[in-house]
């Protein structure tokens, strides 16, 4: 087995130590950190996912995993962060209400960041109007909503229109996780939607330039 399997054999165990071993190894190894937690972290997830789909495991191995994978993205993060220059534009962040998954909302911070974004991540559960005040605060050109399971689907949709009715038509509004698609993004009238983190930079660049 090469160390990026075992790396994801230990986040999908929960193995905390060993993940942040072998991640700590795998840098050392001259590996780009966006890699490892593509190839390594991110397949972890998925195998956790699909196990508990299939009742072979429950939620507390799913939290462990979690918690594996989040103290890896700890030691990954700073890396991907780009250093000393200002960022230009200003993006939060969150999980919208009634959803607490923040991996992949994580990543997506972390990608922003390293893209000379200055994210403003204000969590997970996150009612549309504390998104509203928090893009009014930072005066951010960028709003990030991320979803992961299907009920919390139209919360995405309370949370546009908050922005809508607020009038804050210039902030641009993108949105993902893994249920959403480009037609429910349509649908609620969302700017623009992203299937991973590092399509979510490319979009971000577009969005605030258009
Ligand atoms: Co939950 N969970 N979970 N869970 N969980 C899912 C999402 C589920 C698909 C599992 C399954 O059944 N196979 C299922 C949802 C079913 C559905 O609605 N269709 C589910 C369920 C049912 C639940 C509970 C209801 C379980 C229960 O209690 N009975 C419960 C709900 C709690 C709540 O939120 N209110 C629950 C709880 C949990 C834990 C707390 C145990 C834990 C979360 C820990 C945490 O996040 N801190 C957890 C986990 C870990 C998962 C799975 C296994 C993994 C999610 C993850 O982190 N993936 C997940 C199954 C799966 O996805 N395979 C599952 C890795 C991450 C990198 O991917 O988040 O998709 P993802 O992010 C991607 C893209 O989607 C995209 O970029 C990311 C990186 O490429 N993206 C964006 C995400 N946000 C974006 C925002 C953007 C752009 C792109 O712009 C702003």
């Amino acid at each position: 087995m090469s160390e990026l399997q075992e790396l994801t054999a230990a986040v999908e165990k929960g193995n905390r130590k060993e993940a942040i071993r072998l991640t700590n190894l795998l840098i050392e190894a001259g590996m780009p950190p966006m890699d490892i937690v593509e190839t390594g972290l991110v397949p972890a997830m998925s195998n956790v996912g699909e196990k508990f789909k299939n009742n072979e495991i429950f939620v507390p191995e799913m939290l462990i995993a979690a918690r594996a994978m989040k103290e890896a993205m700890a030691i990954i993060q700073p890396l991907l962060t780009a250093a000393g220059i200002k960022p230009k534009y200003t993006a939060i962040i969150g999980t919208v209400q009634g959803d607490l998954h923040d991996i992949g909302k994580n990543l997506v911070a972390m990608m922003l960041k390293g893209a000379n974004f200055n994210v403003i991540d204000i969590g997970t559960n996150v009612p549309p109007e504390k998104f509203v005040a928090a893009a009014k605060e930072h005066e951010a050109q960028l709003v990030g909503l991320s979803a992961l399971l299907t009920t919390t689907m139209p919360a995405m949709k309370t949370t546009v229109e908050a922005f809508r009715t607020a009038g804050l038509n210039t902030v641009k509004i993108m949105i993902g996780g893994a249920p959403i698609t480009q037609e429910f993004a349509d649908e609620i009238g969302a700017d623009g939607y992203s299937p991973d983190a590092a399509s979510a930079v490319d979009l971000a660049n577009k969005m605030v330039a258009a």
